[in-house]
């Protein structure tokens, strides 16, 4: 097994645990992610996901390096190597990516598919495929890009730096920067909080988001109100504002 899962209430936790190799990202971890989280995207009672390394050196160092040295361009393709991880990207179950140590390559990019990064202060991020003659190769200059702009992202693909926690929220990157022994308490306490939302809030709301990087202003503000609109189709957003009128605490049901 290359992963250890733990479901406690509506929080799902993900430890990547190749440790060996500093959770180097495998075909094999990839499928076996994928497998496990597949049927709790659709679970009802999973309200929010969160991605971690094992240990406080290192969240994931990027692709198995071993994995990939030999393949041929036309294995590459043929295996449609690590299209996968689109598919985690895709879930539609919110995800904290909690970062301790190092995130180079795929490794940042996996906490960049995530909805949003809390780290430790020791952590690194980095897009170091340059060193090894490739480039990012799943979502790394698209992503990293959109979150940092073009001028940090060609810093960091083009010279292989790494950037420390401060500076990666200072850029955008990072959300949250706490102390190392606390990003998994951080990052279950924000996840607890998102899975107590209403599901169909979450879901527009992240999916709000997320269109702002996809489209112009005039259509994302209007996409944003008809979203809001159609909100008022569910019996979450009665609650939640009867709660507050009432001045109780809502009783969310996800209908
Ligand atoms: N893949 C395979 N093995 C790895 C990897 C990796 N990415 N990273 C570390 N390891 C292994 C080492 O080989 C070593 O194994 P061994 O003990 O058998 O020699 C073990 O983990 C410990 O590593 P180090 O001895 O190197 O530990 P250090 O503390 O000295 O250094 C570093 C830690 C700085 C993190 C260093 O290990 C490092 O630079 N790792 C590689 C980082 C890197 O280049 N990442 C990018 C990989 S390429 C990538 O992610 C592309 C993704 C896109 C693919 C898309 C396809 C379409």
């Amino acid at each position: 097994m290359n992963l250890k899962i733990d479901r406690a209430g509506r929080v799902v936790t993900v430890r990547l645990h190749r440790p060996a190799v500093l959770n180097a990202l495998s075909h094999a971890l990839m499928t076996e992610l994928l497998d496990a989280l597949r049927p709790l995207d659709r679970d009802p009672d999973v309200g929010c996901f969160v991605v971690t390394g094992s240990s406080e050196r290192v969240f994931a160092a990027g692709a198995d390096i071993k994995e990939m040295a030999g393949k041929s361009a036309a294995e590459m393709a043929a295996e449609d190597y690590f299209s996968g991880w689109e598919e985690f990207a895709a879930f539609r179950t919110p995800k904290i990516a909690a970062v301790n140590g190092f995130a180079l390559g795929g490794g940042c990019e996996l906490a960049m598919m995530c909805d949003f990064i809390i780290a430790g202060e020791s952590a690194v991020f980095g897009q170091p495929e340059i060193k090894l003659g490739v480039i990012p190769g799943i979502g790394g200059t698209q992503r990293l890009t959109r979150l940092v702009g073009r001028s940090k992202a060609m810093d960091l693909v083009l010279t292989g730096r790494t950037m420390d926690a401060a500076e990666a929220e200072r850029a955008g990157l990072v959300a949250r920067v706490v102390p190392d022994d606390r990003v998994i308490e951080e990052a279950t306490a924000a996840a607890a909080a998102v899975a107590s939302y209403g599901r169909a809030a979450v879901t527009a709301a992240r999916e709000t988001v997320d269109r702002a990087l996809e489209t112009g202003l005039r259509d994302g503000i209007l996409f944003e109100r008809r979203v809001f609109h159609a909100l008022f189709a569910t019996e979450d957003q009665s609650e939640g504002m009867s709660a507050f009128l009432g001045k109780r605490p809502p009783r969310f049901t996800g209908r």
